[in-house]
């Protein structure tokens, strides 16, 4: 098993302390950040997107798992920003009011901060006045929405227009597993089903 595959393999198992210590003795070793976030950690949390849609891992398995790779996260995210980040451009992201969800979008954070973009991280429950607010205040080039529950999800139309009304140029993007790209279309956003593609996604629309 190569270093990477144990990064990952430890970001499923959930086990916090052995993910650091890995990580640690890949940089002693002169691993690259980069290859221990894609092919480390974020290999490991798709490992567990696949097995929680196949039933194979429940919500407290994913919270571990989560938990596990944000501790990594923390470790080699200021080793990227410092060296090879260029700003792509600002992403203003958060989870809509009433909702509390943010494995996934917390997950597209990631990507979108690995592929350049400096992202400002509303976190869950957000009024659409702070997505405004924030969005003006940073200048924000893309306004993403993340969404879980269908009640919540016909919040992300009044934020679109919260911000057009406000003048903000920005453009729109959504995601959450209740979502479809009908949907997306109809409020004048860009849809994405994963992080992964939103990162490209995002990339393709700057
Ligand atoms: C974990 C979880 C919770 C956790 C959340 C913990 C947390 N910190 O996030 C807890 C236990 C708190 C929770 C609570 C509730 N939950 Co819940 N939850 C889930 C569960 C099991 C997994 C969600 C998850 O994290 N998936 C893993 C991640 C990686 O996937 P993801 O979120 O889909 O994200 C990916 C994509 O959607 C996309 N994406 C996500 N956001 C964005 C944003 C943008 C801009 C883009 C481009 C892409 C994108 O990229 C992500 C990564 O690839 C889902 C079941 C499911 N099948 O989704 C139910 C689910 C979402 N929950 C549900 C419900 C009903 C609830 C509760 C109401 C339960 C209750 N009765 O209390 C509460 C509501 C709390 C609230 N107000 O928000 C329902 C929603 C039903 C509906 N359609 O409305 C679901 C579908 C379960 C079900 N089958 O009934 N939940």
């Amino acid at each position: 098993m190569s270093t990477y595959e144990r990064i990952s393999q430890f970001v499923v198992d959930g086990k916090e302390d052995d993910v650091i210590n890995e990580i640690n003795n890949a940089l002693k070793a002169g691993e690259d950040a980069t290859n221990i976030i894609n092919k480390g950690l974020l290999e490991g949390m798709a490992i567990v997107g696949e097995k929680f849609a196949k039933s194979e891992m429940f919500v407290p398995e994913v919270l571990m798992a989560s938990r596990s790779m944000n501790a990594g996260m923390d470790i080699v995210k200021p080793l990227i920003s410092d060296s090879e980040i260029h700003n792509l451009g600002t992403v203003v992201i958060g989870t809509v009011k009433g909702d509390l969800h943010d494995i996934g979008k917390n997950l597209v954070v990631m990507m979108l901060e690995s592929a350049g973009f400096k992202v400002v991280n509303l976190g869950v429950d957000t009024a659409k006045e702070e997505f405004v607010e924030k969005a003006k205040e940073n200048n924000a080039d893309i306004v993403a929405m993340s969404a879980m529950l269908t009640t919540t999800m016909a919040h992300m139309e009044d934020i679109i227009k919260a911000c057009q009304d406000a003048g903000i140029e920005a453009k729109y993007m959504v995601g959450g597993a209740p979502l479809t790209p009908a949907y997306a279309e109809r409020i004048n956003a860009i849809y994405s089903a994963d992080a992964s593609t939103a990162a490209l996604k995002a990339k393709e629309i700057i």
